[in-house]
């Protein structure tokens, strides 16, 4: 079962930590663009392949199909580097990867939406505020994990660093400066000297 297509989007974290990955281990896929903020129609595109009607998905060529970028990065992973094969420690990294979703992404990817791609921020003072209250804690949570090491799970680059940078990399463009997190900004450079990483906009 190999990945052949991805609905993607170049502005979309979640769809950014799939494509990451796959560069990371040489997979390539057609990548078809869907607009994140054009939402109507989006059922009818997606809807047979994610109940939820969201990307990133990947379309296998069984003609399957798979959503949410963890549970993505989890599949494409196993047997590679990128994700250990001992059961505690895969443990750990999907411990993380709920934490992404719960704590970082919920915040950092919603502020980051209203600010810099809706362009909406002043109609959501109230909610921004607590976006980036909750925000700051998951930063601070990172920042305290990496203090005595260089990735987050097992002194290993795995999913789980590659999940946690999507949207903490681009979180200034939510209003969340990174000047308080020197640990965090070392390991962002630390995740971008990995061999075959690539940045979230495609270089023209
Ligand atoms: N938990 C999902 C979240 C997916 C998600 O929120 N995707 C966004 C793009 S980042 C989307 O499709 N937004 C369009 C919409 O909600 O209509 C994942 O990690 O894949």
């Amino acid at each position: 079962m190999k990945p052949i297509r991805m609905y993607d989007s170049q502005i979309s974290g979640n769809c950014y930590k799939v494509r990451l990955l796959m560069s990371h281990l040489g997979i390539s896929v057609e990548r078809i663009e869907v607009s994140v903020a054009a939402r109507e129609k989006r059922r009818e595109l997606l809807g047979h392949m994610n109940p939820a009607a969201k990307i990133p998905v990947l379309e296998f060529d069984d003609d399957s199909f798979m959503a949410e970028s963890n549970a993505i990065l989890w599949f494409l992973a196993q047997n590679t580097i990128y994700l250990t094969d001992d059961p505690f420690q895969q443990a750990r990294v999907l411990g993380w990867m709920f934490f992404e979703q719960n704590n970082l992404e919920a915040n950092i990817a919603t502020a980051r939406w209203w600010l810099t791609v809706k362009n909406v921020g002043d109609d959501y003072r109230d909610h921004l505020a607590l976006r980036h209250e909750a925000g700051h804690q998951a930063l601070t949570t990172l920042e305290g994990h990496l203090a005595d090491r260089e990735f987050l799970v097992d002194n290993r680059y795995s999913i789980a660093d590659i999940s946690l940078y999507a949207y903490t990399h681009v979180a200034p463009e939510g209003g969340f400066s990174l000047a308080d997190y020197p640990l965090v900004r070392t390991w962002i450079d630390r995740v971008q000297q990995q061999p075959g990483y690539v940045p979230m906009f495609d270089e023209a």
